[in-house]
This record gives structure tokens, sequence and C-alpha cells, in this order.
């Protein structure tokens, strides 16, 4: 088992974006005690005072945190900067539509962060979030492992839900991913979901009454995930508050974990210069490896035309 064996005795993230991803994460974080120092940015500047107020009253109940509202300029001693900061998908939007707004907010958030001094981890969650975790590497001019996204953590959490339900297993019982793009041409790799080790194909063999019709039906589900509660209250935030709390915890608790996020392939599944979800293993320096998962040939095309899709929007956004 691997022990964590670099964690800084004091850690510091500092938010930027307080909406309601924001907010969620910072509230998810004081609960389970991640990080002793908290800072909150936004151009809402009423609300991230407010709002470290607010969570600091929760912390006589659960961990010390000094959480306060700051300034870019506090991400100097950073361990960890994470952006949820941007125009949420409206009904009806997909997140690429999201691009060239959420990109010139992104310029104006990394640019000063960079200029503080900054040396830690940038962790980006604003949507499209492969296309913005690209940006913010290229903006930043940050080695490839220190620029990370939350990619398909939450799909893939999504997905472990759904088996879970299906099979009538703990869904922590359940490994395996959503891989590529965070959006519509994200897939199951179902060639390696185990549960307990028993393939899903072994599954199947033993447990007739799950159907290849019951996986496509769940994949669509977590594809679409998103829409169906977008469109029953506007936002999505406690699943990707959580997820995003999970990935702050591998990082800077020196976890070695494997999580499925957005990280720069330079070949890998025969992909090139974008960012995309994969498996992936971090620590307290970010990116330790990516996991190049043996796919189908069927998964393998299906990663290649999500990363197309990704490198057309960054074609068509860069240029
Ligand atoms: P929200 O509630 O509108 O919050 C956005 C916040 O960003 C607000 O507090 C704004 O004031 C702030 N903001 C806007 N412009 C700036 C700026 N220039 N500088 C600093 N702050 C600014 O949105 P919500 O919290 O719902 O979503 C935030 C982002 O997360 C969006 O891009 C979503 O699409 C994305 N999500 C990503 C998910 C993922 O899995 N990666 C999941 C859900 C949402």
């Amino acid at each position: 088992m691997t022990t964590p064996t670099n964690e800084k005795n004091h850690q510091k993230v500092l938010l930027v974006g307080d909406g309601a991803v924001g907010s969620t994460y910072a509230y998810a974080m004081t609960l389970q005690g991640i990080a002793q120092e908290f800072v909150i940015c936004d151009i809402a500047k009423d609300k991230i005072k407010g709002d470290a107020i607010d969570i600091a009253d929760a912390t006589p109940w659960t961990y010390p945190k000094n959480i306060y509202a700051g300034e870019y300029s506090d991400a100097k001693d950073a361990d960890l900067v994470v952006i949820t900061a941007g125009a949420p998908q409206k009904p009806g939007e997909t997140r690429l539509d999201l691009v060239n707004k959420n990109l010139n907010i992104l310029k104006s958030i990394v640019d000063p962060i960079v200029e503080s001094g900054f040396n830690g981890i940038f962790l980006v969650a604003a949507n499209p979030v492969d296309i913005l975790t690209y940006a913010t590497w290229k903006l930043s001019g940050f080695p490839k492992e220190r620029v990370i996204g939350s990619g398909t953590s939450l799909d893939t959490a999504r997905l472990h839900k759904f088996v879970g339900q299906e099979l009538d297993v703990d869904p922590r019982s359940i490994h395996g991913y959503i891989m590529g793009e965070h959006g519509d041409s994200e897939f199951a790799a179902w060639s390696h979901l185990t549960i307990g080790g028993i393939t899903m194909k072994e599954w199947m063999e033993i447990h007739p009454e799950v159907t290849q019709e019951k996986l496509d039906a769940i994949q669509e589900r977590v594809i679409k995930g998103a829409y169906e509660i977008i469109n029953l209250k506007g936002a999505t935030f406690y699943g990707i508050g959580t997820a995003l709390a999970r990935i702050s915890k591998a990082i800077l608790s020196d976890e070695n974990t494997v999580l499925p996020l957005s990280v720069y392939m330079n070949g890998e599944y025969g992909v090139k210069d974008v960012y995309i979800g994969s498996p992936a293993i971090v620590n307290r320096k970010g990116l330790k490896q990516i996991l190049q998962v043996p796919l189908t040939s069927e998964e393998s095309t299906q990663m290649k035309i999500s990363a197309d899709a990704l490198a057309k929007v960054l074609k068509d956004g860069f240029e």
C-alpha cells in the first residue's frame, strides 16, 4: 500500500469561482477537513465574504480551518488553485457552446495567478473542462503535470452509481471508467469494468438479466446526467463539488491515487495534443502517470472520435 510520504503540514487551497460548484466544493473540503487554509476568490465580492463567514461557522463542528475571502495574489504560496469560475451550462446548451465565454474569463484569472508567483497545481472544473484545462496549461506556461482537469471524474461516479443500482452492489466495489471528453462524446470503457475483480462480461454470464441493452441505457444516462439535473433544478453541484474534494485530497495528501481526470495526451491512446479524460495517477506533484487501459478496438475508436471533437474545438478556439 502506498502511504502518504510527502504530505505538507500546512496545505493551502485557493478557489476561483464561488458559485454553485465552488461553494459546494468549499463546503465539502470543510466537512472532510481537507486543507488548513482556504481562500475564496470571485468577482462577486460580497458573496465570497458571506460564504467564508458562513462556512467558517461549520468549522467548530468539523475541523479547524482558516477560510477567508481573498485575492489572486494570495495564490503566491498556495498548493492548489481550483477554478470553477465561469458561465454555467444553460438548458439546451452543450458544454462546447461555453468555450468562448469561458476562455475570456479564464485568461483574466490565470494571468494574475501566475504573476503572483504561484508554484502549485491548477485543477480546473469549469466547462468545457477539457478545453479550459488545455487553455490553463497554455496560458500558465506550467508543465503539463501541474495542470489537471476534473475530466470524467463526475461521470465515472455516475457510472458507478448506476451500475451499483443495477447490480445491487456497493458502487465503491465497482472499478471502471468513463473516458474521453467530459461531454457528449464520452464513453464507458466496459471491457475493463470490474465488480470485485469480476469483469462485467463474466458478471453478465452469471446474471443473464444484466443485458447489453441495460448497459447501453446506463451509458446514455451518464452522458445525459448533467442535462437531466439541469432540466430539473438549473445546475449540478453536489456531485462535482465532492469529486473535486476527492481529487484535492489525492493531490494534497500525496496519495498516488488513480482517478479519471483530464490530462494532457502525448500519443497515449493514439491521441496527441489534447486534454482528455483518462485514468491517471496523481500525487503532490500533480500528474504522475497516465494509465493506458487496454481498450477494445471499438473503445479505442471512441477515444479517438472524442479526442478529434476536442481537437476541433481547440483548433477553432486557438487560431
Ligand atoms: P455559477 O453558480 O454561475 O458560478 C460561477 C461563478 O463564477 C460565479 O460566482 C461568478 O461570479 C464567477 N465568475 C464569473 N466570471 C468570473 C470572473 N471573470 N472571475 C472570477 N469569477 C467569475 O456556476 P456553477 O458554479 O454552476 O458552474 C461553474 C462552472 O462549473 C461552469 O463552467 C459549469 O459548467 C462547470 N461545471 C463543471 C462540472 C464538471 O464535471 N467539470 C460539473 C458541473 C458544473
